[in-house]
């Protein structure tokens, strides 16, 4: 059984993406389950470059740090050439129709704001790129938001229809529902979640912040003026979002954690430096690892040589399938 998780270098890793994903991914993960940074998913709107490859680094060296085994870690473009290749010949299974129902892109490439940035063939695309990531790997279980559960849908059917058309190269992969995880909100709008790529980032808490940079976003969090400190997530959003936070990094029940505080100030006092000494661990040994240049190398070196060697006879199988190569 292979679980097969990404995370795309479009911002700075935030305490949602560690709450609800990284930390869990090294606590909970199985020895075989796969996890990468998904750089060229990176590519299907306006980008930086040189941010893209130092983003990736960034995450590559913060994924190592929360604990993920290098041998479990790999990162997308490493591995450019067979996805490239499976990518193609997916694309030539794929209709059209089948493309242009993504919700995704019709959400993405529709967005207000877009008349400057035309809509990229990559953004309508990279579902296969995605099909390819999952199918080379031969991942069975992919974990995903309802957001994503569409995409792993199409990895399944080109899947099929490669085995069931040309003969059997891959393992028909199934989006499964990840276990219930803290879905971080940002602290100036809690109507919205926490996103790496956010514009603003005044209400986004980054792993690679620096504490004192923490603890000023968190003193200046939205909440409200009810003066209630209750855990009310509908009509006190703001004030319940800080209470999740308070309560995933403490790991104290969310309803018990506000307890005992006599203002909103104290309790945020309280979550700044519970978030503080959450991050405090992970951002060092980021750091750490960032100026390990030649291990960090070397380890993502080997990422990719294995992720290489587990696609490699799935891509021959399927290029001699297919006819060509
Ligand atoms: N706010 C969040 N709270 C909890 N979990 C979160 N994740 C993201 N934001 C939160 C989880 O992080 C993993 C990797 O995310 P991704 O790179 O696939 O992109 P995303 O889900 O779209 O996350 P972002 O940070 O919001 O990125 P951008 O800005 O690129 O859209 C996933 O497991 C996700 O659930």
């Amino acid at each position: 059984m292979t679980c097969f998780s990404g995370i795309t270098p479009s911002g700075g890793a935030t305490l949602g993406n560690y709450l609800g994903a990284i930390s869990r991914w090294a606590r909970d993960g199985r020895p075989g389950d796969l996890y990468f940074v998904s750089d060229l998913h990176g590519m299907t709107g306006a980008y930086h470059p040189q941010r893209l490859r130092a983003r990736t680094r960034e995450l590559l060296a913060t994924l190592l740090a929360a604990g993920i085994e290098p041998e479990q870690l790999f990162v997308q473009s490493d591995l450019l050439p067979q996805l490239g290749a499976l990518t193609w010949i997916l694309e030539c299974s794929c209709s059209f129709g089948e493309a242009a129902r993504m919700t995704q892109f019709k959400e993405k490439s529709s967005a207000k704001g877009l008349e400057a940035t035309p809509v990229r063939v990559g953004l309508f695309t990279y579902p296969v790129l995605m099909a390819a990531d999952i199918l080379l790997q031969g991942a069975d279980e992919v974990p995903v938001g309802e957001d994503q559960a569409q995409h792993v849908e199409l990895a399944r059917t080109l899947a099929r229809r490669f085995n069931g058309t040309f003969g059997d190269a891959f393992v028909v992969p199934r989006a499964v529902t990840p276990p219930a995880a803290a879905r971080v909100r940002d602290l100036a709008d809690p109507s919205r979640k926490m996103d790496k790529s956010a514009r603003d980032s005044v209400g986004v808490l980054y792993v690679m912040d620096p504490p004192d940079l923490l603890r000023r976003k968190i003193r200046r969090a939205v909440t409200d003026s009810l003066g209630r400190l209750e855990y009310r997530p509908v009509e006190q959003p703001g004030l319940a979002n800080l209470l999740e936070i308070l309560a995933a990094c403490t790991g104290k029940p969310v309803r018990e954690v506000g307890a005992g505080f006599g203002s909103y100030g104290d309790l945020k006092e309280a979550v700044a430096e519970a978030v503080v000494d959450e991050l405090r661990p992970v951002r060092e040994r980021t750091t750490e690892l960032l100026a390990e240049s030649a291990e960090l190398d070397r380890i993502r070196a080997r990422g990719a040589e294995l992720a290489t060697a587990r696609g490699a006879h799935r891509l021959a199988t399927a290029q001699r399938l297919a006819g060509v190569g």
